[in-house]
């Protein structure tokens, strides 16, 4: 059975004072309604579980180890697998995790329909920067709360479908995409609270920046011949404002759902997850068509360097 309906259970904003356990019972009523329209597997937003405290700097950042998960799951998020297990249901989230060695990471998971953690993904590309620099209208202070992700980009094999997780900033790089491409991946999930405003170009507006979103996931997905689910976390948050704009995607790089509102929101589509092998074995068709050989430098070279 190449079918499954798929969701994305977009979040509206999360305040500062907000529960874990509130914001678990915000994530079962989408995952009911979910459920009641035949979705199997449904994915939520980065850090679903917590305000984006990134915008906010503290000198010892030791006193926001409060915002990190130190097990998954959790005394809090325990009726949101169960929930899952009973429906059947497979499912994807973010936290911040803060590993027993002290490590923290942006990361999200897959979790199977009998509620096992089958993939574990540790964001790559942390966006913003590690100390507050006052020329910015807000701060993103990813690189100072973060480490960078050890995970790369793997795949799992859940309900018959190959999938794989990136998160929010990961979406615009396309070596993200290509390495689970190269994995066969049929499924990516993409979390993301994105700010509607350039902290450093106030002319870049709400618009540019959901075309941005968009142009980014759809390139994606049809360059890998993929379904993608990108969903937000957004709307006001602590007295910022974060964009909506989630989207389901085909293989095709065709948006076929989008989220209507900035507030908590599911998206459903039923995926025909045989579409996928159209691309994978015509136009990007990898072994056919990639000419490995000139591609050195991606892996070689980080930054831009001009010879010429
Ligand atoms: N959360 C996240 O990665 N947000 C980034 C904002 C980039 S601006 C510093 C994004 O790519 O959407």
């Amino acid at each position: 059975m190449s079918k499954m309906i798929i969701g994305g259970a977009q979040i509206g904003g999360i305040q500062k004072d907000e529960t874990r356990e509130e914001v678990v019972a915000r994530m079962i009523a989408l995952m009911d309604e979910a459920h009641g329209k035949g979705v199997k597997y449904l994915a939520y937003p980065e850090m679903t579980l917590t305000t984006f405290f990134p915008r906010f700097y503290v000198e010892d950042r030791a006193e926001f180890d409060h915002w990190f998960e130190t097990e998954m799951p959790n005394a809090a998020t325990r009726p949101l697998f169960d929930r899952a297990r009973e429906y059947g249901m497979g499912f994807t989230f973010g936290y911040c995790e803060l590993t027993p060695e002290g490590q923290h990471f942006n990361t999200s998971v897959i979790v199977s329909p009998e509620g096992e953690i089958i993939l574990k993904y540790r964001k790559t590309h942390l966006p913003g920067h590690s100390e507050y620099e006052p020329e910015r209208t807000h701060q993103h202070l990813e690189k100072r709360y973060f480490l960078p992700g050890d995970t790369g980009f793997n795949v799992v094999r859940n309900q018959g479908v190959i999938m794989g997780m990136s998160i929010c900033n990961d979406r615009r790089w396309p070596e993200s995409w290509r390495v689970m491409g190269l994995q066969g991946v049929e499924l990516v999930t993409i979390g993301y609270n994105t700010p509607s405003q350039n902290n450093l170009s106030a002319e870049e507006g709400i618009e540019r920046r959901v075309y941005h979103h968009e142009l980014s996931v759809c390139a994606g997905a049809y360059q890998n011949s993929t379904y993608a689910v990108a969903v937000a976390k957004c709307g006001m948050e602590d007295g910022n404002h974060m964009f909506a704009g989630s989207i389901i995607v085909d293989p095709d790089g065709f948006v076929v759902a989008r989220a209507e509102g900035e507030g908590d929101e599911l998206i459903t589509h039923e995926a025909d997850f045989a579409k996928c092998a159209f691309g994978k074995s015509t136009v990007f068709n990898f072994a056919a068509h990639r000419r490995t050989e000139h591609y050195g430098l991606i892996c070689e070279r980080t930054g831009v360097q001009i010879d010429v």
